[in-house]
């Protein structure tokens, strides 16, 4: 597959498909203006820039509707090509019209975030806030959008570029030296180099290291609650939300199945899973199966939320699923242990450091519970609006500049380090940094990034 052609001019509706109050068409490229020109009415031959006019849409001769048109000339677009924006009622028969129109004047139908795409690749913004423009669409609580709306702002691109810049410099120096066969610049200040280049690699690395809590803020965080059969994890769940999601038994295992439900918690999304006990004697196949079910969402979850019945002493069933659970769960998990039923006479000793009494019954303890669950989403937003790595394919690109960097800072820890060699990590290091802002992405990559945005934007 190749990028689509960006000399020709598109079309495609910028709102949802079905029927509403208003829909927008946007048409866009350098033959922009006379495609909307020949079903428009009056026709406007030099329309001024960025002012909205009221407009008849005309299919020859015959009104289809009356629609608000905004013309923005070139390069100050969204594309930064000639582009008509038609606000028109959003029947899909006029909509449909509409479009038809614009394709038998000129455009062609818009492939997936084209025209974002294009405003890309006609430098109106770098790589990072285009796919910023696609998160903040997709945003669904105050922290996603957050995050989305810094990065399309350029934050997080000016991070990058402040180490970029600081790297070029760095290589500069190398070059001067590489190119310098009479000797006339004094020799590399090596501890000088080396403290820039560590301090670049630890900014890089430092960016990178907010991901998995930049991914828990854009995709919600994946939160399992686990623990021995009837220690109240379905109540758990029902307390958190508010609403008796699960059912609720005296019987132990009642859950089998896992269980899915979201909450939207000071602004940061949180999928709940409730699941069934860890209960590896388990005798029949749906109890096998449900465990099996259970062992794959803590395989995956972000953190891990570990129940114990606090009205009964520790039981085998507790110790087992907590190790299992620990067995199981990715490295980067936390694990957030709660003694449930705190309303009830205690059993057990008290409880350790790190974990929180609560009460499904009472609602007791719950605040608590759910402010550990966001605590790292909260710090990466502590300190105003900062730069979130929420990309996976941001991370990985820091990560490669990072590891380029301390590669060099051991380098130049050398007797006698070579400059070759210290160019080479200097330059990937760029690169890698370079494919965030798109200066130094592949087509495949621009594709794939583009290709998951809805068409329209
Ligand atoms: N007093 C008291 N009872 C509770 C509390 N939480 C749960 N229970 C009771 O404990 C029993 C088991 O609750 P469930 O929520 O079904 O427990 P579970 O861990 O989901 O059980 P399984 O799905 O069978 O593994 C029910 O009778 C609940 O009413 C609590 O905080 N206090
Ligand atoms: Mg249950």
């Amino acid at each position: 597959m190749k990028l689509p052609d960006t000399t020709d001019t598109i079309a495609a509706q910028a709102t949802p498909p079905g029927a509403g109050a208003l829909a927008i068409i946007r048409i866009s490229g350098p033959a922009a203006f006379s495609a909307a020109a020949s079903f428009l009415s009056p026709a406007p031959l030099r329309p001024e820039h960025a002012a909205a006019r009221l407009l008849s849409v005309k299919d020859k001769g015959v009104l289809i509707d009356r629609a608000v048109v905004v013309f923005f000339r070139g390069p100050a677009s969204y594309t930064g090509d000639d582009t008509v924006e038609i606000t028109c009622h959003g029947s899909p028969y006029i909509i449909r019209t509409l479009l038809n129109l614009a394709v038998k004047n000129g455009a062609r139908p818009a492939e997936p975030g084209e025209f974002t795409l294009r405003a890309f690749l006609n430098g109106k913004m770098d790589l990072a806030q285009a796919e910023a423009v696609g998160e903040l669409i997709a945003a669904g609580t105050a922290g996603a959008h957050r995050a989305a709306i810094t990065q399309a702002e350029g934050r997080l691109s000016e991070e990058i570029n402040s180490i970029r810049t600081g790297l070029v410099r760095l290589l500069a120096q190398i070059e001067a030296r590489l190119d310098d066969s009479y000797e006339e610049i004094p020799p590399l200040e090596i501890k000088a180099f080396a403290r820039t280049a560590s301090a670049s690699g630890k900014k890089a690395a430092s960016l990178a290291s907010g991901f998995e809590a930049g991914r828990g803020i854009r995709e919600g965080l994946k939160v399992v609650i686990t623990g021995a059969p009837n220690s109240g994890k379905s109540s758990l769940l029902n307390a958190l939300l508010g609403y008796d999601r699960a059912m609720v038994s005296r019987q132990a295992g009642t859950t089998r199945d896992t269980l899915e439900a979201s909450l939207d918690i000071d602004g940061f999304s949180v999928l709940f899973t409730d699941t069934a006990g860890l209960n590896t004697r388990a005798a029949s196949v749906l109890e096998r199966e449900g465990i099996k079910r259970a062992e794959k969402a803590i395989s995956i979850a972000d953190a891990i939320v570990l129940v114990k019945d606090a009205s009964i002493k520790e039981t085998s069933s507790d110790r087992r699923t907590e190790t299992e659970a620990a067995r199981l769960a990715l490295k980067s998990a936390r694990l957030i242990r709660v003694l449930n039923k705190s309303d009830l006479p205690s059993k057990r000793a008290l409880c350790s450091a790190g974990c929180l009494k609560v009460s499904a019954k009472t609602g007791s303890g719950l605040p608590g519970l759910k402010a550990a669950l966001i605590a790292e989403q909260r710090k990466i937003f502590r300190d105003g609006a900062q730069a979130v790595v929420t990309s996976a394919r941001h991370f990985a690109a820091l990560s490669d500049a990072a590891r380029e960097l301390s590669r060099l800072e051991a380098l130049m820890k050398k007797k006698k380090p070579p400059l070759e060699l210290a160019a080479e990590h200097l330059r990937a290091a760029l690169d890698a940094l370079g494919s965030i802002s798109g200066e130094t992405a592949p087509e495949e990559i621009l594709e794939s990034i583009f290709k998951n945005f809805c068409v329209g934007k």
